[in-house]
């Protein structure tokens, strides 16, 4: 495994855009990307600018508006798509090791979930248009409405740093199993699988359906999004980036998908199974090194077992592995880059200045010389309006806060600009159904960490997002939907100028 990081900081990979099938070598910025763990570069991007971003969108135009991937059958598009997860599982290993070296991920995470997934994404979209249609309305005798689903056209795909592959791959599976040509656009500070992806799956798609641009978001990102060329922008990442993709979107009147950020409520009632509700608890707010839009780290304990909780959850937080990545047993690596590792230290610091008790770790991480550590992290919240309560922090931080009533905590829960995740702890069904009715959030989980189920739509209410990814919510943000409607028999209707009376 290590060998790849070795070969990696000897000879940096070199990455860059993908156009009408053929990679191309843009003569934008040279831009390092490096390993989180060692510091080290791994790979120069060569950036794309906008005349490049122009190429590539024009490819996909292209391949869109007089190539053969629109109008494919099912059979060549599932075909296609198997393909492509074939390839991802066949490579299962070095992307693995790729992703994690980039990221900072544990190998396990990575080998174990994060590559299947992004896998599994193209044969779930394989297998699911097989059984998608439109609908037929024949209430009023003599008229059939019907409703097709068509392609959007072309489609940018902007992809976070978290979890490149696995959240590029749901995009890009879901708008080529709908017809649509794309232009994918990885993060700066994780190109390496994504454009790895590229090379293995060379040739496995027409020409221009498929294409790659790589480079900061502010040149190839805005390049991207501005293009008069594109139909739509499928963007995963903060809720600041989102809010400004939009602005530019809407200058177009073009149409998005939104999946941005959490602060999702953690809520453990007294009659919840500990054990399972501490599990949980670790692993939804240190799993992918807290950095998860889904993560549950706004933790809500009722009294009853708040001490209990806050000891044994400290008790197993600090038992926790840090270390290298591609080191077995790490359960925690290093945060992404610098700036998030400042970002980590703002946060302690202001939790404490605003009045929340440290539980643990809140520094950075002193056993280790070289990469951006942080300690796994909780505070003890005294109200919902400290910045560790309301705002993303995207790192190993918990905050939790004790409630006694469960009417005012639902209230705490909902105070949020967020509404991503909930997730809801307790034996009594009734409680449990009662709670998720009333959490203003796109998915609730009942005593069951994340779970990912690509047939339910995955998104967001208020600033966590617009639109849903999976089956029907992909569906809808890659199709036009078009009503047809025709006359099987002669109708009457009203026949104007033949005259008063007629
Ligand atoms: O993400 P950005 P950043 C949150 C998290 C994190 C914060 C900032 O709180 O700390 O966002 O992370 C591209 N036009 N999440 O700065 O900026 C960019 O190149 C077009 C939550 O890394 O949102 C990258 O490909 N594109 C999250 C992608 O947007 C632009 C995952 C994400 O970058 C652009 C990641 C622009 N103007 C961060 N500016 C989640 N919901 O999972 C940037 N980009």
């Amino acid at each position: 495994m290590s060998d790849i990081r070795e070969t990696l900081e000897k000879s940096p990979r070199h990455i860059s855009g993908y156009a009408e099938g053929a990679f191309v070598s843009p003569d934008g910025a040279d831009i390092e990307v490096i390993d989180p763990t060692t510091e080290q570069t791994v790979a120069v991007l060569h950036e794309s600018d906008a005349e490049e971003v122009d190429r590539a969108v024009a490819a996909a135009r292209s391949a869109f508006d007089r190539g053969p991937w629109g109008k494919a059958t099912v059979d060549i598009r599932q075909k296609a798509l198997m393909k492509i997860h074939d390839a991802i599982l066949a490579h299962l290993d070095e992307l693995a090791v790729l992703e994690s070296i980039n990221t900072g991920i544990p190998l396990s995470q990575t080998r174990g979930l994060h590559i299947p997934r992004a896998a599994y994404n193209f044969r779930f979209f394989a297998e699911y248009i097989n059984q998608a249609g439109g609908e037929v309305f024949t209430q009023e005798p003599g008229l059939m409405s019907m409703v097709t689903y068509e392609p959007i056209g072309v489609c940018g795909l902007i992809g976070p740093w978290n979890m490149p592959l696995g959240l590029t791959a749901m995009k890009i599976a879901g708008a080529l199993a709908f017809g649509n040509c794309c232009v994918v656009k990885p993060s700066e500070l994780t190109p390496l699988t994504v454009t790895r992806l590229f090379e293995i799956i060379d040739g496995a798609l027409p020409k221009g359906v498929i294409n790659l641009v790589n480079g900061r978001g502010h040149v190839t990102g805005t390049a991207l999004v501005s293009h008069p060329g594109i139909d739509m922008v499928s963007f995963t990442g903060g809720t600041t980036t989102g809010a400004a993709i939009l602005g530019s979107l809407a200058k177009g009147i073009k149409g998005s998908a939104m999946e941005l950020g959490g602060k999702s409520a953690n809520i453990i009632y007294a009659d919840a199974d500990f054990d399972t509700a501490l599990d949980a608890a670790l692993l939804s707010s240190f799993m992918n090194n807290g950095q998860m839009c889904l993560a549950g780290s706004r933790i809500f304990v009722q009294r009853p077992v708040a001490d209990r909780f806050m000891e044994a959850f400290t008790a197993r937080a600090r038992a926790m592995k840090v270390g290298d990545p591609l080191a077995s047993g790490t359960e925690i690596g290093p945060m992404i880059n610098k700036a998030q590792l400042e970002r980590m230290e703002r946060y302690a610091s202001s939790g404490l200045s605003e009045g929340a008790k440290l539980l643990f770790g809140g520094a950075r991480h002193a056993g280790f010389n070289t990469g951006y550590y942080f300690e796994p992290t909780a505070m003890m919240a005294p109200d919902n309006g400290l910045a560790i309560c309301q705002e993303e922090i995207f790192g190993p931080f918990a905050a939790v806060q004790v409630f006694d009533d469960e009417d005012e905590m639902i209230e705490r829960a909902n105070d949020s600009d967020f509404g991503l995740v909930g997730y809801v702890w307790t034996t009594d069904l009734e409680r449990a159904m009662d709670t998720a009715a009333r959490l203003r959030t796109g998915t609730v989980l009942v005593n069951t960490p994340i779970v990912r189920d690509l047939r339910t739509g995955f998104g967001g209410y208020k600033k966590s997002g617009l639109g849903r990814e999976g089956a029907k919510g992909s569906q809808a943000m890659f199709t036009e939907m078009k009503t047809t409607i025709i006359a099987r028999e002669k109708r009457n209707f009203a026949r104007l100028g033949l005259g008063a009376g007629q």
